[in-house]
């Protein structure tokens, strides 16, 4: 048993998609020798999001679609711990899709993981924004009519300096891509296709291997085209780091805050005369 193993009550359904996540993650942070103490997993709402409460470690479970704005706000006040938002491809493309913006224009350091399973699993099997086209649930009874959401051409587009993806069932790639999403300075996606074998019976395991190839190793990572042009092919889908490009200022080093000083203002002495200065101004 390892520092950030917690392995009661976990309320995914036998077989699903996330517990190869959890088992990669885990994997991850104890290959990287993290302490849980300097490590905080935000969460929004929804199965994925459940995931810092199996996890041995600090946490805050937030509003639906809210993990970035938590996260962002963490890493601001203590640059020095490691920050993770974890959730659903409907928390974070669709309910966050706007924190999803923000926090890549901003280049906050923080590793985002997205439980890709094209669908709400939480509520049921509604479709989420990376539902495919034609995709029939109990409320979309004709399919799908709107074209999915790419996360990955979305981040490169918005100047994402780390953007990858994986697949929950091969745990050790996902592992070696989470760690080194951890290590990336700056903000940093990583998409993970995870089944959700009670509500999406037509993106199972199955499918998801057959519609997905490993880029190989030696390519460039650091050619924009390419990750463009990587990011667009769909059936199959490219697994491996699309994109990563070292040395853009993060949001915390551009902070006047941190200019100043890299002591983190959560532990600074603040003078609340000043405070009151502002509140006592007419
Ligand atoms: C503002 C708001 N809208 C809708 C809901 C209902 N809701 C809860 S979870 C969820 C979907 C979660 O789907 P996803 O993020 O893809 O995660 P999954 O459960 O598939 O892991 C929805 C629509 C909510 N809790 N709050
Ligand atoms: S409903 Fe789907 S996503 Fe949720 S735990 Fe079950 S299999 Fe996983």
């Amino acid at each position: 048993m390892g520092k950030y193993h917690y392995d009661e009550n976990i309320a995914w359904c036998p077989g699903c998609g996330d517990f190869g996540i959890r088992n990669a993650l885990i994997k991850a942070l104890e290959s990287l020798d993290l302490d849980p103490h300097q490590l905080v997993i935000t969460s929004g709402i929804g199965q994925a999001a459940k995931m810092p409460q199996y996890i041995q470690t600090n946490y805050f479970n937030g509003l639906h679609g809210r993990a970035l704005p938590l996260a962002a706000a963490i890493k601001s006040v203590n640059p020095r711990l490691t920050v993770i938002a974890e959730g659903g491809d409907g928390d974070m493309y669709g309910e966050g899709g706007n924190h999803f913006l923000h926090n890549i224009r901003r280049n906050i350091d923080i590793t985002h993981i997205v439980h890709n399973n094209m669908v709400y699993g939480l509520t049921k099997g509604q479709a989420s924004p990376t539902s495919q086209l034609g995709y029939k649930t109990p409320l979309q009874v004709d399919g799908v009519i709107s074209e999915p959401f790419n996360p990955l051409l979305i981040a490169l587009s918005m100047g994402a300096t780390f953007v990858a993806r994986c697949f929950s069932s091969n745990e050790e790639h996902c592992a070696k891509i989470i760690e080194q999403a951890i290590l990336h300075k700056g903000y940093a996606l990583v998409d993970i296709f995870q089944p959700c074998v009670s509500f999406n019976k037509v993106n199972t395991f199955a499918w998801y291997k057959e519609n997905t190839y490993y880029l190989d190793e030696k390519d460039p990572t650091d050619s924009i085209e390419m990750a463009f042009n990587k990011a667009q092919e769909s059936s199959p889908f490219p697994l491996g780091i699309l994109y990563q490009k070292k040395g853009k200022k993060t949001y915390e080093e551009n902070c006047a805050v941190y200019k100043i000083s890299d002591q983190p203002i959560i532990t600074r002495k603040r003078d609340l005369s000043a405070v009151q200065k502002l509140i006592d101004h007419k």
